[in-house]
């Protein structure tokens, strides 16, 4: 069997393509990509979040966003180790994301303007990764796909956080619930696009699933999220803010409204809200702290000569 036989044999057997296995060049490519942006995200994710640990309304609100941004920050870390077992290092991987080179979601480019923009992120940012995230367990590359499955096991409990952060809100004062609408009003249609442009301008779509990277589109995955969160936002009395939303008999789908995707890209190509400021923000901090990766390496090289020489 030559290499391009074993590899369409594993991927029609929906078998995994494990780090030895032979795989096309831009197989490798993509799952580069991918995990690379998903990882950067995770971090970069961490800074929208981490502007309220220090205004969290309680000491138990402020415990549990600690842990929520330190998990994120862990997901970061599976998902560059994940990225490694492809022949790349977090290093190469963290320049090119300093340098404008790869990218990191859409989503994080939005400011969390009041604490109710923590419920909401909890709620529609990790519900929507949640949603693609599942289908990412059974994703074709087995390091990224076992990745998925703990991370959407940590996902489910943040997203419950912040639902209950919406709960409570929208059962406050009216100050409380006018914030929960204000905070679903801004981050609705930003979790929209997180599931990227729609399947027809979908650049790596059609090849992601012929690879069973991907097994569902951009459009099937937004629809599932739209459909499990609606009746959510009913639930808590809150409106979704779209006036063509309404509940499609015949589908057995929500039809939505139009998504603005000149919105979108321009978030993409860096002209979103907070891109400048996010990217900042990281590359400063890393400059800032060489000297911790410069310890650590230093007392990681101590430690071997000492093994060395007993
Ligand atoms: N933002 O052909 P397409 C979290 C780009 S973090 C920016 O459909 P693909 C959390 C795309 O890269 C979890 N760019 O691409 C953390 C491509 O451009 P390039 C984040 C986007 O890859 C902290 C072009 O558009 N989740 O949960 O087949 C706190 C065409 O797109 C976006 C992940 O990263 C976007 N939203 O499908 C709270 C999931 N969408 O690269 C929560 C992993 C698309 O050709 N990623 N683009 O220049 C994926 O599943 C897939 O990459 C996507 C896009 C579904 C996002």
């Amino acid at each position: 069997m030559t290499p391009e036989e074993r590899f369409d044999a594993l991927i029609g057997e929906d078998l995994k393509i494990e780090p030895r296995d032979p795989m096309p060049d831009a197989y490798r490519a993509t799952m580069i990509r991918q995990i690379a942006q998903h990882a950067h995200s995770e971090v970069i994710g961490m800074q929208p979040e981490g502007n309220w640990i220090t205004r969290a309304p309680s000491l138990k609100r402020k415990a549990i966003l600690i842990a929520k941004v330190q998990d994120e920050a862990g997901h970061g870390l599976y998902l560059y180790s994940a990225a490694e077992t492809l022949g790349v290092s977090r290093a190469e991987l963290v320049d090119l994301l300093h340098e404008g080179r790869q990218k990191y979601s859409s989503i994080f480019n939005y400011p969390t303007l009041t604490w109710a923009d923590i419920g909401a992120i909890g709620w529609l940012v990790d519900g929507a990764a949640i949603t693609n995230q599942v289908m990412l367990t059974r994703t074709s590359y087995g390091p990224y796909s076992r990745a998925m499955i703990r991370i959407c096991k940590e996902e489910s409990f943040h997203q419950r956080q912040g639902y209950e952060i919406m709960r409570v809100l929208s059962e406050g004062t009216d100050a409380q619930r006018a914030m929960a609408q204000d905070a679903l009003d801004r981050w609705w249609w930003p979790s929209l696009m997180m599931f990227g442009p729609p399947d027809a301008e979908s650049t790596h779509t059609v090849q992601s699933m012929a690879w069973k990277i991907k097994l569902e589109t951009n459009d099937q995955l937004r629809q599932r999220f739209i459909d499990a969160t609606v009746p959510q936002a009913e639930y808590l009395g809150l409106k979704v803010p779209d006036p063509d939303l309404a509940w499609n008999t015949e589908t057995g789908h929500y039809d939505v409204g139009p998504i603005d995707w000149d919105e979108f890209w321009s978030v993409v190509k860096g002209d979103g809200p907070c891109n400048k400021e996010r990217s900042a923000h990281k590359v400063g901090v890393w400059e800032e702290h060489a000297w911790v990766r410069e310890a650590a390496a230093a007392h990681a090289a101590k430690a071997r000569t000492a093994a060395a020489s007993a």
